[in-house]
């Protein structure tokens, strides 16, 4: 009898041993809280953020390269929102190259702006064998998640129009930026920067394509303003660095200010855009940081806040593996 007591006494103090251990395991909170990348399920690249009321929209490229492939496989874009830029949810898929009956594939850089209630879509896309390259054009849409539709029937801008450089590719990366009077200007490129004024409709060009002098301009060009001040944001060099140049003017000229970002790791692109929300600012941009295959082709989206000094230029940017908290 004694034995046996003995034994169910021993037994009971191991079970109370593993809850405690248990319990002190479901107490101990990871110290640090990594909210970047912001979306880890899904590789993402090239994100565009859009303030609009209580919510920021974010519309990135859907990087789907399988491990083995070291090129772009992009076919449609994403959409997220979120309201204190930590949480993000994702909508159903709102476009896709497929989508504009004249382009062929591939779901470059692109941005959304609202103007008037509708949505305006500037895409990258490949053009389909009547105009050789890239080329870039737009979409409608009466909500932020969609749907839209191609709004025109045929690219804004095709490789045939511009002619500074022989490349395929130089007809990419659209920004959109409308003045305090709601004039629309569309700027884009790589290796050369140039920009356009838009009609108001959004969808003619009002005028000649212009070029911007950039160092070593590559591509990503972003255009915010704070204050009295422009800031044109571009990916510099490559692997691809940020920097920016400032101006009074939408239209220059502009000032050169140096490096914004640092490469961002694993990926030999860094593609940002720039906003403020609930007076913060946040600087969005793209990483290879997942560490299942993320890199140049699996790139992932992160955020992280972005400071002024008091002559207007910006702070460099610190990347950050916390992100926003
Ligand atoms: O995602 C394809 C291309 O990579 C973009 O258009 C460039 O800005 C670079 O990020």
């Amino acid at each position: 009898m004694k034995n046996l007591i003995k034994s169910l006494s021993f037994l009971a103090l191991i079970a109370f041993c593993e809850t405690a251990v248990a319990q002190s395991a479901a107490n101990q909170t990871d110290p640090v809280k990594f909210n970047n990348p912001i979306i880890k399920d899904k590789y993402t690249g090239d994100p565009a953020a859009l303030v609009y009321k209580d919510k920021v929209y974010l519309y990135a490229g859907h990087d789907e390269a399988p491990n083995d492939v070291n090129s772009y496989r992009m076919r449609e874009w994403l959409v997220y929102s979120s309201s204190d830029m930590k949480t993000w949810q994702e909508h159903p898929v709102p476009l896709k190259p497929t989508d504009f009956a004249w382009a062929k594939g591939d779901a470059w850089a692109s941005q959304v702006v609202e103007k008037n209630g509708k949505f305006y879509w500037f895409v990258t896309v490949t053009h389909n064998e009547s105009i050789h390259g890239k080329a870039i054009g737009v979409a409608v849409g009466d909500n932020p998640l969609g749907p839209f539709k191609d709004a025109i029937g045929k690219a804004l801008i095709t490789n045939d129009m511009t002619t500074q450089t022989k490349i395929s590719w130089d007809d990419i990366d659209p920004t959109i930026y409308i003045d305090d009077a709601g004039k629309a200007y569309l700027y884009w490129g790589n290796t050369v920067c140039k920009y356009v004024k838009l009609k108001d409709n959004m969808i003619e060009m009002d005028g000649e394509i212009q070029t911007v002098d950039l160092p070593k301009f590559t591509e990503a060009p972003w255009i915010h303003k704070r204050k009295d001040w422009y800031y044109l944001s571009y990916a510099y060099d490559f692997p691809e660095k940020i920097a920016y140049a400032m101006s009074k003017s939408i239209t220059g000229p502009w000032e050169f200010k140096g490096i914004l970002n640092e490469v961002a790791g694993n990926s030999n692109t860094n593609h940002q855009s720039i906003i403020e929300f609930k007076g913060q600012w946040y600087f969005v941009y793209h990483n290879g940081s997942i560490p299942t295959n993320g890199g140049s082709f699996r790139r992932s989206v992160c955020v992280d806040k972005l400071f002024y000094n008091k002559d207007g230029t910006m702070k460099r940017v610190i990347m950050t593996s916390e992100g926003i908290q």
